[in-house]
């Protein structure tokens, strides 16, 4: 129905901002036992209606992601001239807003050529491999809720707003399984409780499509995906105790990669459908985004990418809205996404 359809877009693309802005304060930190009690006053202050704190500032992560919307709302046909004149537009109107290290090297050699060839300078990146980073999955969650079902094209134009960026295939396929999941997650009826195991098991299968090369090609990223995401259903299974989350970080990961952050992510948004026992909250919302931070790390994209994936499953009903009121851009995130909404009227109905 469309209405709940409606609030799960505004839901998702809300969540990416929230977990980004609640997530930065703590990017690159190693969370301790006592630093997760701080998380959870954290919290707790931020769903207080009598606190009054500076509201919480959005980095890359949501400036990435707006423009990613704006693209699919302004123009009828994507056109990744425009998504990459957006990107650089965005950056040096605003350019401390914690940008990975590397990709502003991409923004000063568009502008610098001019928007020649608008793939060239990410293809340049790190001799040439391109990045790995999660830049792409980050801000892909506007085109998973686009193009929800349009299976195919989603995946061309998640793969080509990525490539502006990130060529790298792990980039790549970390934007791509980001997409997917948000999607996935978004045809889920809030009122079913997800199965970890289906969803993961959708997922993997998806990733096999992906992932497939040439049988004779030995690249060792081929089945990296799917690998990843059988031991994210492995941990669900896994009783949760005072280990677990560093078994988490060992083996799924929390750093800047796409290979460390997505699978990750996707792990958050399933294990926070249950109560998990450091964290104290009815919601699963907050709980979500409370998780991936106290996991430390990329915390802001982390947290902006499990975000992504409970608003699109769980719809605005379960934001509380003085806690979204804590985020910068709370308000035009909103609007964005009833604009994001609103374009697809004009597609053609599949
Ligand atoms: O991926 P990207 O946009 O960064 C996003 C991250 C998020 O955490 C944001 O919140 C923000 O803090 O940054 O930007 P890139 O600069 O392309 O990649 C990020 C980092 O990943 C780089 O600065 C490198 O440290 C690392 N990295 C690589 N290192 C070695 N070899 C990415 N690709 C490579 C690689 O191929
Ligand atoms: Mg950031
Ligand atoms: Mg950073
Ligand atoms: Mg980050």
């Amino acid at each position: 129905e469309s209405s709940l359809l409606k609030s799960k877009f505004r839901a998702c693309l809300l969540g990416s901002s929230i977990g980004d802005c609640f997530g930065s304060p703590y990017e690159g930190d190693i969370i301790t036992s006592g630093e997760k009690i701080i998380i959870q006053r954290y919290f707790d202050k931020l769903e207080d209606p009598n606190f009054k704190g500076p509201y919480k500032q959005y980095t890359d992560d949501t400036a990435m992601m707006k423009s990613v919307a704006k693209f699919l709302i302004d123009k009828p046909e994507p056109d990744y001239k425009f998504l990459a004149k957006l990107f650089v537009t965005e950056y040096f109107k605003d350019p401390k807003r914690g940008y990975g290290q590397n990709v502003v090297e991409v923004f000063h050699k568009l502008k610098n050529s001019k928007f020649d060839d608008i793939f060239k300078p990410a293809n340049e990146q790190f001799l040439g491999s391109g990045s790995y980073g999660n830049g792409g999955a980050m801000r892909v969650a506007p085109i998973a809720l686009y193009f929800y079902n349009k299976y195919n094209y989603m995946l061309e134009v998640a793969t080509n707003a990525t490539k502006i960026t990130h060529t790298n295939i792990l980039g790549i396929n970390g934007a791509l399984l980001q997409c997917i999941a948000i999607s996935q997650a978004l045809l889920c009826d809030p009122e079913t409780k997800i199965d970890p195991k289906v969803f993961c098991n959708q997922l993997c299968d998806k990733m096999k499509e992906i992932e497939k090369v040439d049988e004779d090609d030995l690249d060792a990223t081929q089945n990296a995906y799917q690998e990843k995401l059988k031991i994210v259903e492995n941990l669900l299974e896994k009783k949760h105790d005072d280990k677990l989350d560093e078994e988490v970080i060992l083996h799924l990961g929390h750093g800047i990669s796409a290979y460390e952050s997505v699978p990750t992510a996707i792990y958050c948004f399933l294990k926070a459908q249950n109560e998990i026992p450091t964290i104290d909250t009815g919601n699963a919302f907050r709980r979500t985004i409370q998780y991936a931070i106290t996991l430390g790390g990329d915390t802001d994209t982390i947290a902006c990418m499990a975000g992504a994936l409970a608003g699109a499953y769980l719809g605005e009903e379960a934001i509380n809205p003085i806690l979204a009121k804590q985020c910068e851009l709370n308000k035009e995130i909103l609007e964005l996404a009833d604009n994001l909404f609103s374009a697809r009227e004009g597609l053609p109905i599949e």
